[in-house]
Protein backbone atom coordinates (compact mmCIF):
# COMPACT_ATOMS: atom_id res chain seq x y z
CA UNK A 1 0.00 0.00 0.00
CA UNK A 2 2.60 2.65 1.14
CA UNK A 3 4.33 1.90 -2.30
CA UNK A 4 0.74 2.31 -4.04
CA UNK A 5 1.26 6.10 -2.51
CA UNK A 6 4.08 6.99 -3.21
CA UNK A 7 3.45 6.19 -7.00
CA UNK A 8 -0.19 7.40 -6.94
CA UNK A 9 1.93 10.98 -5.45
CA UNK A 10 4.89 10.71 -8.08
CA UNK A 11 2.53 10.80 -10.51
CA UNK A 12 0.32 13.28 -9.20
CA UNK A 13 3.45 15.75 -8.52
CA UNK A 14 4.86 14.80 -11.84
CA UNK A 15 3.87 17.09 -15.11
CA UNK A 16 2.91 15.13 -18.02
CA UNK A 17 4.10 15.59 -21.76
CA UNK A 18 1.84 14.97 -24.64
CA UNK A 19 1.84 14.79 -27.89
CA UNK A 20 -0.52 16.68 -30.20
CA UNK A 21 -1.25 15.57 -33.85
CA UNK A 22 -1.18 19.25 -35.76
CA UNK A 23 -1.58 20.46 -39.18
CA UNK A 24 0.86 23.02 -40.65
CA UNK A 25 -0.39 26.47 -41.76
CA UNK A 26 1.89 28.19 -45.08
CA UNK A 27 2.41 31.44 -43.47
CA UNK A 28 4.31 31.18 -40.90
CA UNK A 29 8.05 33.15 -43.03
CA UNK A 30 9.32 35.26 -40.37
CA UNK A 31 9.80 38.48 -41.43
CA UNK A 32 12.33 41.55 -40.91
CA UNK A 33 12.47 40.35 -37.24
CA UNK A 34 10.08 37.62 -36.28
CA UNK A 35 6.64 36.61 -37.23
CA UNK A 36 3.92 38.95 -37.02
CA UNK A 37 0.34 38.24 -38.03
CA UNK A 38 -3.55 40.27 -35.97
CA UNK A 39 -4.05 38.92 -32.92
CA UNK A 40 -7.46 36.76 -34.08
CA UNK A 41 -4.73 35.19 -36.44
CA UNK A 42 -3.02 33.55 -33.33
CA UNK A 43 -6.78 33.20 -31.76
CA UNK A 44 -9.10 31.83 -34.34
CA UNK A 45 -6.54 29.29 -35.89
CA UNK A 46 -6.17 26.76 -34.34
CA UNK A 47 -3.02 25.68 -32.78
CA UNK A 48 -1.52 28.68 -34.53
CA UNK A 49 0.85 29.41 -31.99
CA UNK A 50 1.66 25.94 -31.16
CA UNK A 51 3.11 25.32 -34.67
CA UNK A 52 5.10 28.37 -34.31
CA UNK A 53 6.84 27.54 -31.16
CA UNK A 54 7.59 24.04 -32.07
CA UNK A 55 9.16 25.11 -35.19
CA UNK A 56 11.21 27.10 -33.33
CA UNK A 57 12.26 24.20 -31.09
CA UNK A 58 12.65 22.09 -33.70
CA UNK A 59 14.86 23.92 -35.95
CA UNK A 60 17.44 23.75 -32.41
CA UNK A 61 19.59 20.51 -32.63
CA UNK A 62 18.10 18.54 -29.62
CA UNK A 63 21.90 17.89 -27.95
CA UNK A 64 22.06 21.75 -27.75
CA UNK A 65 18.24 22.44 -27.00
CA UNK A 66 17.98 19.34 -23.81
CA UNK A 67 18.66 20.94 -20.45
CA UNK A 68 19.94 24.56 -22.03
CA UNK A 69 18.43 27.99 -20.78
CA UNK A 70 16.40 29.93 -22.77
CA UNK A 71 15.11 33.54 -22.19
CA UNK A 72 11.37 34.43 -22.63
CA UNK A 73 9.77 38.43 -22.93
CA UNK A 74 7.93 40.11 -24.15
CA UNK A 75 6.31 44.45 -24.31
CA UNK A 76 3.31 43.44 -22.59
CA UNK A 77 1.13 43.45 -26.05
CA UNK A 78 -2.20 41.83 -25.79
CA UNK A 79 -1.67 38.28 -25.91
CA UNK A 80 1.50 38.06 -24.20
CA UNK A 81 0.48 36.07 -21.15
CA UNK A 82 -1.29 33.87 -23.15
CA UNK A 83 1.93 32.92 -25.27
CA UNK A 84 4.04 32.99 -22.19
CA UNK A 85 2.24 30.22 -20.28
CA UNK A 86 1.87 27.97 -23.75
CA UNK A 87 5.81 28.77 -24.71
CA UNK A 88 6.47 28.00 -20.55
CA UNK A 89 4.61 24.47 -21.45
CA UNK A 90 6.39 23.28 -24.76
CA UNK A 91 9.84 24.15 -23.43
CA UNK A 92 9.21 22.14 -20.86
CA UNK A 93 7.85 19.42 -23.37
CA UNK A 94 10.78 19.92 -25.73
CA UNK A 95 13.38 19.36 -23.29
CA UNK A 96 14.69 22.76 -22.12
CA UNK A 97 16.17 22.53 -18.55
CA UNK A 98 15.78 26.23 -17.32
CA UNK A 99 13.67 29.28 -18.91
CA UNK A 100 14.50 32.47 -17.23
CA UNK A 101 11.34 35.09 -17.97
CA UNK A 102 10.93 38.79 -17.19
CA UNK A 103 8.78 39.51 -14.24
CA UNK A 104 5.09 39.29 -15.19
CA UNK A 105 6.25 38.45 -18.87
CA UNK A 106 7.67 41.89 -19.38
CA UNK A 107 11.13 42.59 -21.43
CA UNK A 108 12.46 44.78 -23.70
CA UNK A 109 13.87 43.39 -26.72
CA UNK A 110 17.21 45.13 -26.02
CA UNK A 111 17.02 43.62 -22.42
CA UNK A 112 16.22 39.95 -23.70
CA UNK A 113 19.49 40.63 -25.93
CA UNK A 114 21.77 41.36 -22.34
CA UNK A 115 19.81 38.91 -20.53
CA UNK A 116 20.68 36.10 -23.34
CA UNK A 117 24.52 37.15 -22.96
CA UNK A 118 24.41 37.05 -19.08
CA UNK A 119 23.13 33.94 -18.94
CA UNK A 120 24.79 32.35 -21.83
CA UNK A 121 21.51 30.78 -23.06
CA UNK A 122 20.80 29.16 -26.29
CA UNK A 123 18.53 32.30 -27.39
CA UNK A 124 15.35 33.75 -26.47
CA UNK A 125 12.02 34.60 -27.47
CA UNK A 126 10.23 38.00 -27.76
CA UNK A 127 6.52 38.55 -27.53
CA UNK A 128 6.36 41.34 -29.97
CA UNK A 129 5.21 42.99 -33.05
CA UNK A 130 7.53 45.55 -31.83
CA UNK A 131 6.04 49.20 -33.14
CA UNK A 132 3.01 47.62 -34.94
CA UNK A 133 -0.33 48.90 -32.80
CA UNK A 134 -1.50 46.06 -30.23
CA UNK A 135 -4.71 44.99 -28.99
CA UNK A 136 -7.63 42.26 -29.56
CA UNK A 137 -7.29 44.46 -32.88
CA UNK A 138 -3.54 44.83 -33.39
CA UNK A 139 -0.88 42.34 -33.97
CA UNK A 140 1.10 39.99 -32.12
CA UNK A 141 3.90 38.96 -32.61
CA UNK A 142 7.26 36.35 -32.35
CA UNK A 143 10.81 37.28 -32.50
CA UNK A 144 13.31 34.55 -32.11
CA UNK A 145 17.07 35.53 -31.01
CA UNK A 146 20.08 33.22 -31.10
CA UNK A 147 22.70 32.51 -28.43
CA UNK A 148 24.42 35.91 -29.32
CA UNK A 149 21.96 37.77 -28.30
CA UNK A 150 20.38 38.64 -31.82
CA UNK A 151 17.76 38.20 -34.29
CA UNK A 152 18.37 34.62 -35.71
CA UNK A 153 20.45 34.75 -38.96
CA UNK A 154 18.40 33.72 -42.08
CA UNK A 155 19.54 30.21 -42.31
CA UNK A 156 17.61 29.65 -38.92
CA UNK A 157 14.90 31.76 -39.83
CA UNK A 158 14.11 29.74 -43.41
CA UNK A 159 14.43 26.41 -41.49
CA UNK A 160 11.79 27.60 -38.81
CA UNK A 161 9.90 27.91 -41.76
CA UNK A 162 10.47 25.00 -43.31
CA UNK A 163 9.42 23.04 -40.48
CA UNK A 164 6.02 25.23 -40.11
CA UNK A 165 5.17 24.02 -43.26
CA UNK A 166 5.42 20.08 -43.03
CA UNK A 167 4.77 20.29 -39.09
CA UNK A 168 2.67 17.11 -37.96
CA UNK A 169 2.65 17.27 -33.50
CA UNK A 170 3.84 19.42 -30.97
CA UNK A 171 5.11 18.46 -27.65
CA UNK A 172 3.67 20.45 -24.51
CA UNK A 173 2.97 20.01 -20.58
CA UNK A 174 -0.70 21.24 -20.59
CA UNK A 175 -0.81 20.44 -16.64
CA UNK A 176 1.65 22.75 -16.26
CA UNK A 177 1.24 26.14 -14.54
CA UNK A 178 3.63 29.29 -13.69
CA UNK A 179 3.89 32.00 -11.63
CA UNK A 180 4.85 34.68 -13.59
CA UNK A 181 4.15 37.31 -10.77
CA UNK A 182 6.91 36.76 -8.35
CA UNK A 183 10.31 36.33 -8.25
CA UNK A 184 12.77 33.85 -8.19
CA UNK A 185 12.63 29.76 -8.90
CA UNK A 186 9.89 27.08 -9.47
CA UNK A 187 10.95 24.00 -10.20
CA UNK A 188 8.76 20.96 -11.93
CA UNK A 189 9.41 17.08 -12.16
CA UNK A 190 8.60 15.90 -15.77
CA UNK A 191 7.56 12.32 -16.39
CA UNK A 192 10.79 10.66 -17.81
CA UNK A 193 12.76 12.94 -17.37
CA UNK A 194 15.54 12.86 -14.85
CA UNK A 195 16.67 17.03 -14.22
CA UNK A 196 13.82 19.32 -13.19
CA UNK A 197 12.41 21.88 -15.54
CA UNK A 198 13.39 25.11 -13.71
CA UNK A 199 11.19 28.52 -14.31
CA UNK A 200 13.42 31.68 -12.95
CA UNK A 201 11.41 35.02 -13.06
CA UNK A 202 13.52 37.83 -13.07
CA UNK A 203 13.40 41.49 -12.45
CA UNK A 204 12.73 42.79 -15.88
CA UNK A 205 15.52 45.98 -15.66
CA UNK A 206 18.47 44.86 -13.63
CA UNK A 207 20.74 43.10 -16.01
CA UNK A 208 20.28 45.62 -18.30
CA UNK A 209 20.39 48.31 -16.38
CA UNK A 210 23.35 46.84 -14.39
CA UNK A 211 24.64 46.60 -18.61
CA UNK A 212 24.59 50.27 -18.86
CA UNK A 213 25.68 51.42 -15.60
CA UNK A 214 29.08 49.79 -16.95
CA UNK A 215 28.42 51.80 -20.44
CA UNK A 216 28.00 55.29 -19.21
CA UNK A 217 29.31 57.39 -16.48
CA UNK A 218 26.63 57.39 -14.80
CA UNK A 219 27.32 60.38 -12.07
CA UNK A 220 28.00 62.83 -15.14
CA UNK A 221 24.96 61.51 -16.61
CA UNK A 222 23.22 62.14 -13.11
CA UNK A 223 24.81 65.75 -12.98
CA UNK A 224 23.09 66.74 -16.03
CA UNK A 225 19.53 65.46 -14.89
CA UNK A 226 19.77 66.69 -11.32
CA UNK A 227 22.77 68.76 -10.87
CA UNK A 228 22.78 72.23 -10.45
CA UNK A 229 22.67 73.20 -13.79
CA UNK A 230 20.37 70.46 -15.17
CA UNK A 231 18.30 70.05 -18.38
CA UNK A 232 14.95 69.50 -18.80
CA UNK A 233 14.15 66.09 -20.40
CA UNK A 234 10.73 64.14 -21.86
CA UNK A 235 10.88 60.77 -22.19
CA UNK A 236 7.70 58.88 -23.95
CA UNK A 237 7.20 55.38 -23.46
CA UNK A 238 4.46 55.24 -25.60
CA UNK A 239 2.78 52.64 -23.41
CA UNK A 240 5.35 50.33 -24.36
CA UNK A 241 7.63 47.93 -22.48
CA UNK A 242 10.45 50.73 -22.01
CA UNK A 243 8.41 52.75 -18.95
CA UNK A 244 9.79 50.63 -15.87
CA UNK A 245 13.21 50.83 -17.51
CA UNK A 246 12.75 54.44 -18.10
CA UNK A 247 11.51 55.01 -14.50
CA UNK A 248 13.82 52.84 -12.67
CA UNK A 249 17.24 54.31 -15.01
CA UNK A 250 16.50 57.86 -15.74
CA UNK A 251 14.01 58.47 -12.54
CA UNK A 252 15.50 56.89 -9.70
CA UNK A 253 18.87 56.42 -10.87
CA UNK A 254 19.51 59.80 -12.34
CA UNK A 255 17.66 61.66 -10.64
CA UNK A 256 15.13 62.63 -13.73
CA UNK A 257 11.67 64.19 -12.20
CA UNK A 258 9.07 61.34 -12.01
CA UNK A 259 6.62 63.81 -14.49
CA UNK A 260 9.84 63.73 -17.20
CA UNK A 261 8.77 60.15 -17.59
CA UNK A 262 5.37 60.39 -20.56
CA UNK A 263 3.15 56.89 -20.73
CA UNK A 264 5.50 54.91 -18.54
CA UNK A 265 2.77 52.47 -18.24
CA UNK A 266 3.28 49.51 -20.45
CA UNK A 267 -0.64 48.47 -21.86
CA UNK A 268 -1.76 45.85 -23.96
CA UNK A 269 -2.99 48.15 -26.29
CA UNK A 270 -0.54 51.05 -26.11
CA UNK A 271 -3.71 53.24 -25.49
CA UNK A 272 -5.30 52.31 -29.05
CA UNK A 273 -2.15 54.22 -30.75
CA UNK A 274 0.81 52.88 -32.61
CA UNK A 275 3.73 52.67 -30.32
CA UNK A 276 6.24 53.51 -33.02
CA UNK A 277 8.87 56.82 -32.53
CA UNK A 278 8.56 59.23 -35.14
CA UNK A 279 7.52 62.62 -36.01
CA UNK A 280 3.50 61.16 -37.06
CA UNK A 281 3.03 58.79 -34.21
CA UNK A 282 4.76 60.64 -31.26
CA UNK A 283 3.24 63.87 -32.10
CA UNK A 284 2.30 64.53 -28.48
CA UNK A 285 5.39 64.95 -27.97
CA UNK A 286 6.61 67.16 -30.67
CA UNK A 287 3.91 69.48 -29.06
CA UNK A 288 4.62 69.31 -25.88
CA UNK A 289 8.63 70.16 -26.66
CA UNK A 290 7.39 72.78 -28.91
CA UNK A 291 7.01 75.81 -26.27
CA UNK A 292 10.75 75.18 -24.93
CA UNK A 293 10.09 74.25 -21.66
CA UNK A 294 12.50 71.27 -22.17
CA UNK A 295 16.00 70.90 -23.51
CA UNK A 296 15.87 66.88 -24.74
CA UNK A 297 13.09 64.83 -25.79
CA UNK A 298 13.09 61.20 -26.86
CA UNK A 299 10.03 58.66 -27.72
CA UNK A 300 10.21 54.73 -28.20
CA UNK A 301 8.70 51.78 -29.65
CA UNK A 302 6.44 48.90 -28.35
CA UNK A 303 9.98 46.59 -27.49
CA UNK A 304 12.09 49.74 -26.83
CA UNK A 305 14.29 48.85 -29.56
CA UNK A 306 13.82 52.28 -31.62
CA UNK A 307 14.18 55.91 -30.18
CA UNK A 308 13.55 59.08 -31.46
CA UNK A 309 15.80 61.98 -30.47
CA UNK A 310 14.59 65.65 -30.61
CA UNK A 311 15.86 68.94 -28.97
CA UNK A 312 13.96 71.76 -27.64
CA UNK A 313 11.54 73.28 -29.53
CA UNK A 314 11.38 69.76 -30.75
CA UNK A 315 14.49 69.79 -32.67
CA UNK A 316 14.24 66.61 -34.37
CA UNK A 317 17.48 64.51 -35.31
CA UNK A 318 16.70 61.88 -38.21
CA UNK A 319 18.53 58.74 -37.45
CA UNK A 320 20.25 58.58 -39.98
CA UNK A 321 21.98 62.15 -38.82
CA UNK A 322 21.97 60.29 -35.04
CA UNK A 323 24.25 57.81 -35.56
CA UNK A 324 26.52 59.89 -37.16
CA UNK A 325 26.78 62.50 -34.34
CA UNK A 326 27.09 59.69 -32.03
CA UNK A 327 30.05 58.17 -34.13
CA UNK A 328 31.35 61.73 -34.44
CA UNK A 329 31.32 62.27 -30.24
CA UNK A 330 32.13 58.63 -29.99
CA UNK A 331 34.31 58.96 -26.97
CA UNK A 332 32.21 60.82 -24.87
CA UNK A 333 30.79 57.64 -24.11
CA UNK A 334 33.55 55.69 -21.41
CA UNK A 335 32.63 51.95 -23.16
CA UNK A 336 34.24 53.26 -26.64
CA UNK A 337 37.22 54.57 -24.49
CA UNK A 338 38.25 51.37 -23.02
CA UNK A 339 37.18 49.20 -26.06
CA UNK A 340 38.31 51.27 -28.91
CA UNK A 341 36.48 51.55 -32.08
CA UNK A 342 36.23 48.68 -34.28
CA UNK A 343 33.71 49.70 -37.09
CA UNK A 344 31.22 51.79 -38.12
CA UNK A 345 27.94 49.87 -40.16
CA UNK A 346 24.04 51.03 -41.29
CA UNK A 347 21.54 49.61 -43.49
CA UNK A 348 21.45 50.70 -46.96
CA UNK A 349 18.58 52.99 -47.08
CA UNK A 350 20.04 54.85 -44.04
CA UNK A 351 21.65 58.26 -45.38
CA UNK A 352 25.29 58.19 -45.95
CA UNK A 353 26.20 60.90 -42.98
CA UNK A 354 27.91 58.32 -40.73
CA UNK A 355 30.18 57.33 -43.83
CA UNK A 356 31.44 61.25 -44.02
CA UNK A 357 32.30 60.42 -40.01
CA UNK A 358 33.82 56.92 -40.98
CA UNK A 359 36.14 58.44 -43.44
CA UNK A 360 37.47 61.24 -41.67
CA UNK A 361 38.32 58.88 -38.58
CA UNK A 362 39.66 56.66 -41.15
CA UNK A 363 37.39 53.95 -39.41
CA UNK A 364 35.62 50.71 -41.36
CA UNK A 365 31.97 51.26 -42.41
CA UNK A 366 30.06 48.38 -43.72
CA UNK A 367 26.69 48.84 -45.72
CA UNK A 368 24.54 46.13 -44.85
CA UNK A 369 20.62 45.00 -45.85
CA UNK A 370 17.70 46.14 -43.47
CA UNK A 371 17.41 44.65 -40.35
CA UNK A 372 19.35 44.44 -37.17
CA UNK A 373 20.44 40.90 -37.98
CA UNK A 374 23.04 42.00 -39.99
CA UNK A 375 24.80 43.57 -37.72
CA UNK A 376 25.44 40.78 -35.39
CA UNK A 377 28.46 38.66 -37.12
CA UNK A 378 30.46 41.94 -37.94
CA UNK A 379 30.06 42.71 -34.31
CA UNK A 380 30.60 38.75 -33.31
CA UNK A 381 33.65 39.25 -35.01
CA UNK A 382 34.94 42.02 -33.39
CA UNK A 383 34.88 44.41 -36.39
CA UNK A 384 31.71 46.58 -35.36
CA UNK A 385 30.92 48.80 -32.85
CA UNK A 386 28.36 51.44 -33.65
CA UNK A 387 25.67 51.19 -36.25
CA UNK A 388 22.28 52.42 -36.88
CA UNK A 389 19.32 52.33 -38.98
CA UNK A 390 17.45 55.05 -40.94
CA UNK A 391 14.36 53.66 -39.17
CA UNK A 392 14.97 55.30 -35.67
CA UNK A 393 17.52 52.15 -34.87
CA UNK A 394 20.96 52.86 -32.86
CA UNK A 395 23.33 50.66 -30.82
CA UNK A 396 26.25 49.39 -30.22
CA UNK A 397 28.40 46.32 -29.46
CA UNK A 398 27.56 45.56 -25.98
CA UNK A 399 24.04 43.67 -27.20
CA UNK A 400 23.13 42.11 -30.47
CA UNK A 401 20.11 44.32 -30.78
CA UNK A 402 19.10 48.01 -31.46
CA UNK A 403 19.11 49.62 -27.81
CA UNK A 404 16.71 52.74 -27.32
CA UNK A 405 16.75 53.65 -24.03
CA UNK A 406 21.03 53.20 -25.27
CA UNK A 407 20.95 55.78 -27.74
CA UNK A 408 19.20 58.32 -24.78
CA UNK A 409 22.17 57.86 -22.83
CA UNK A 410 24.77 58.63 -25.59
CA UNK A 411 23.22 61.58 -26.73
CA UNK A 412 23.45 62.73 -23.15
CA UNK A 413 26.59 61.82 -22.68
CA UNK A 414 27.27 63.93 -25.55
CA UNK A 415 25.32 66.77 -23.60
CA UNK A 416 27.21 66.12 -20.75
CA UNK A 417 30.22 66.69 -22.04
CA UNK A 418 29.87 69.12 -25.05
CA UNK A 419 27.34 71.70 -23.14
CA UNK A 420 25.52 72.35 -26.18
CA UNK A 421 22.03 71.95 -27.49
CA UNK A 422 20.59 69.07 -29.68
CA UNK A 423 20.32 71.54 -32.33
CA UNK A 424 23.45 73.19 -32.48
CA UNK A 425 25.56 69.92 -31.84
CA UNK A 426 23.33 68.54 -35.19
CA UNK A 427 24.05 72.20 -37.03
CA UNK A 428 27.93 71.92 -36.05
CA UNK A 429 27.89 68.35 -37.40
CA UNK A 430 26.45 69.64 -40.43
CA UNK A 431 28.78 72.69 -41.28
CA UNK A 432 31.61 70.12 -40.87
CA UNK A 433 30.68 67.13 -43.01
CA UNK A 434 27.51 68.79 -44.84
CA UNK A 435 23.61 67.50 -44.50
CA UNK A 436 22.46 64.21 -45.82
CA UNK A 437 19.21 64.88 -45.71
CA UNK A 438 16.32 62.18 -45.54
CA UNK A 439 12.86 61.20 -45.93
CA UNK A 440 11.22 58.07 -46.01
CA UNK A 441 7.69 57.66 -48.21
CA UNK A 442 5.46 54.45 -46.50
CA UNK A 443 2.39 53.60 -48.37
CA UNK A 444 0.55 51.32 -46.08
CA UNK A 445 -1.96 48.16 -46.36
CA UNK A 446 -1.37 48.30 -49.96
CA UNK A 447 -2.28 45.12 -51.82
CA UNK A 448 0.21 42.61 -52.52
CA UNK A 449 0.19 41.81 -55.61
CA UNK A 450 -0.23 45.37 -57.00
CA UNK A 451 3.22 46.14 -54.85
CA UNK A 452 4.71 43.04 -56.04
CA UNK A 453 4.33 44.02 -59.54
CA UNK A 454 5.48 48.13 -59.22
CA UNK A 455 8.38 46.03 -57.75
CA UNK A 456 8.74 43.31 -60.76
CA UNK A 457 8.30 46.43 -63.44
CA UNK A 458 10.32 48.91 -61.18
CA UNK A 459 13.54 46.14 -61.44
CA UNK A 460 13.04 45.32 -65.40
CA UNK A 461 12.89 49.07 -66.33
CA UNK A 462 15.79 49.19 -63.78
CA UNK A 463 17.86 46.74 -65.33
CA UNK A 464 17.75 47.75 -68.74
CA UNK A 465 20.94 49.06 -70.36
CA UNK A 466 19.12 52.73 -71.44
CA UNK A 467 17.80 53.36 -67.76
CA UNK A 468 21.84 54.39 -66.91
CA UNK A 469 22.23 58.10 -68.38
CA UNK A 470 18.49 58.94 -68.28
CA UNK A 471 17.96 61.83 -67.08
CA UNK A 472 15.03 63.08 -64.87
CA UNK A 473 14.12 67.17 -64.64
CA UNK A 474 11.65 68.62 -62.33
CA UNK A 475 11.67 72.34 -62.12
CA UNK A 476 15.35 73.97 -62.72
CA UNK A 477 16.73 70.29 -61.16
CA UNK A 478 18.27 67.25 -63.57
CA UNK A 479 19.64 64.27 -62.02
CA UNK A 480 21.07 61.73 -64.19
CA UNK A 481 21.23 58.14 -63.30
CA UNK A 482 24.60 56.73 -62.60
CA UNK A 483 23.76 53.18 -61.45
CA UNK A 484 20.71 51.13 -60.80
CA UNK A 485 20.54 47.88 -59.15
CA UNK A 486 18.70 45.13 -56.45
CA UNK A 487 20.89 45.76 -53.66
CA UNK A 488 22.78 42.36 -52.68
CA UNK A 489 24.94 41.76 -49.93
CA UNK A 490 28.01 39.03 -49.16
CA UNK A 491 28.45 38.68 -45.39
CA UNK A 492 31.98 39.48 -44.91
CA UNK A 493 32.69 36.99 -42.38
CA UNK A 494 30.12 33.82 -43.20
CA UNK A 495 30.30 35.00 -47.09
CA UNK A 496 26.52 34.08 -47.50
CA UNK A 497 24.85 36.21 -49.93
CA UNK A 498 20.95 38.36 -49.24
CA UNK A 499 19.97 39.02 -52.93
CA UNK A 500 16.47 41.15 -53.37
CA UNK A 501 17.44 43.63 -50.55
CA UNK A 502 16.12 46.87 -51.91
CA UNK A 503 16.17 48.78 -55.68
CA UNK A 504 18.52 51.80 -55.54
CA UNK A 505 18.67 54.48 -58.23
CA UNK A 506 22.15 56.18 -57.61
CA UNK A 507 22.10 59.47 -59.39
CA UNK A 508 25.57 61.64 -60.25
CA UNK A 509 25.24 63.58 -57.68
CA UNK A 510 24.97 60.90 -55.19
CA UNK A 511 21.36 61.78 -54.61
CA UNK A 512 19.14 58.15 -54.30
CA UNK A 513 16.01 56.65 -54.44
CA UNK A 514 15.67 53.35 -52.71
CA UNK A 515 12.39 51.43 -53.01
CA UNK A 516 11.71 48.23 -50.68
CA UNK A 517 8.74 46.54 -49.17
CA UNK A 518 8.63 46.15 -45.59
CA UNK A 519 9.20 42.50 -44.20
CA UNK A 520 7.63 43.40 -40.79
CA UNK A 521 3.78 44.66 -41.96
CA UNK A 522 0.68 41.95 -40.78
CA UNK A 523 -1.37 42.15 -43.62
CA UNK A 524 -1.18 43.41 -47.27
CA UNK A 525 2.42 45.07 -48.38
CA UNK A 526 4.00 48.37 -47.23
CA UNK A 527 6.05 49.88 -49.92
CA UNK A 528 8.75 51.72 -48.54
CA UNK A 529 10.55 54.90 -50.71
CA UNK A 530 13.94 56.18 -48.88
CA UNK A 531 15.12 59.61 -50.76
CA UNK A 532 18.11 61.41 -49.71
CA UNK A 533 20.66 63.97 -51.09
CA UNK A 534 23.97 65.23 -49.58
CA UNK A 535 24.35 68.80 -49.79
CA UNK A 536 27.80 70.90 -49.01
CA UNK A 537 26.25 74.39 -49.00
CA UNK A 538 22.35 74.58 -48.38
CA UNK A 539 22.35 73.31 -45.31
CA UNK A 540 19.72 74.69 -43.20
CA UNK A 541 16.58 74.02 -45.49
CA UNK A 542 13.99 72.24 -45.32
CA UNK A 543 14.28 68.23 -45.84
CA UNK A 544 11.00 68.09 -47.90
CA UNK A 545 11.58 70.86 -49.83
CA UNK A 546 14.94 70.08 -50.86
CA UNK A 547 13.90 66.43 -51.52
CA UNK A 548 10.39 67.47 -53.69
CA UNK A 549 11.68 67.21 -56.68
CA UNK A 550 13.50 63.72 -56.04
CA UNK A 551 9.97 62.30 -54.37
CA UNK A 552 8.26 63.72 -57.93
CA UNK A 553 10.99 61.63 -59.84
CA UNK A 554 9.92 58.23 -57.52
CA UNK A 555 6.42 58.29 -57.93
CA UNK A 556 6.76 59.11 -61.64
CA UNK A 557 9.43 56.39 -62.15
CA UNK A 558 6.98 53.93 -59.71
CA UNK A 559 3.91 55.06 -60.50
CA UNK A 560 2.83 54.39 -57.49
CA UNK A 561 -0.17 56.70 -57.31
CA UNK A 562 -1.31 55.33 -60.38
CA UNK A 563 -1.11 51.79 -59.53
CA UNK A 564 -2.42 51.77 -56.17
CA UNK A 565 -5.49 54.97 -56.61
CA UNK A 566 -3.02 56.61 -53.26
CA UNK A 567 -2.31 60.59 -53.44
CA UNK A 568 -0.13 60.52 -50.93
CA UNK A 569 2.05 58.19 -48.11
CA UNK A 570 0.18 57.23 -44.99
CA UNK A 571 3.63 58.24 -43.27
CA UNK A 572 6.80 60.45 -43.90
CA UNK A 573 9.27 59.98 -42.06
C1 LIG B 1 11.60 47.55 -40.29
C2 LIG B 1 12.73 48.54 -40.46
C3 LIG B 1 14.06 47.87 -40.15
C4 LIG B 1 14.01 47.26 -38.75
C5 LIG B 1 12.86 46.30 -38.66
C6 LIG B 1 12.67 45.71 -37.29
O1 LIG B 1 11.72 46.51 -41.24
O2 LIG B 1 12.75 49.07 -41.76
O3 LIG B 1 15.09 48.83 -40.28
O4 LIG B 1 15.21 46.61 -38.45
O5 LIG B 1 11.64 46.98 -38.99
O6 LIG B 1 12.48 46.70 -36.33
P1 LIG B 1 10.87 46.50 -42.62
O7 LIG B 1 11.19 45.20 -43.27
O8 LIG B 1 9.43 46.66 -42.23
O9 LIG B 1 11.32 47.69 -43.40
V1 LIG B 1 11.44 46.43 -35.04
O10 LIG B 1 11.69 47.67 -33.91
O11 LIG B 1 9.95 46.41 -35.85
O12 LIG B 1 11.79 44.96 -34.50
CO1 LIG C 1 11.02 47.37 -32.12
Amino acid sequence: ILKYIEWITYILSTVLVLTVPTAPYPDQRPGSSGLRKKVYVFQSRRHYLHNFIQSIFSSIDLRDRQGSTMVVGGDGRFFNQTAIEVIVQMAAANGVGRLIIGQHGIMSTPAVSCVIRKYKAIGGIILTASHNPGGPDGDFGIKFNTANGGPAQEAVTNKIFQISRTIEEFAICPALRVNLASLGKQMFDLENKFKPFTVEIVDSVESYANLLRNIFDFAALKELLSGENHIKIRLDGMHGVVGPYVRRIFCEELGSPANSAISCVPMEDFGGQHPDPNLTYAADLVDAMRDGQYDFGAAFDGDGDRNMILGKHGFFVTPSDSVAVIADNIFCIPYFQQTGVRGFARSMPTSAALDKVAKATKIELYETPTGWKYFGNLMDAGRLSLCGEESFGTGGDHIREKDGIWAVLAWLSILATRRQSVEDIVKDHWLKYGRNYFTRYDYEDVDLDVACEMMEDLEILMVDKSFVGQRFAVGDKIYQVEKADNFEYTDPIHSTISRNQGLRIIFSDGSRIIYRLSGTGSGGATVRIYIDSYEKEHIFQDTQVMLGPLATISLKISQLHNRTGRSGPSVIT
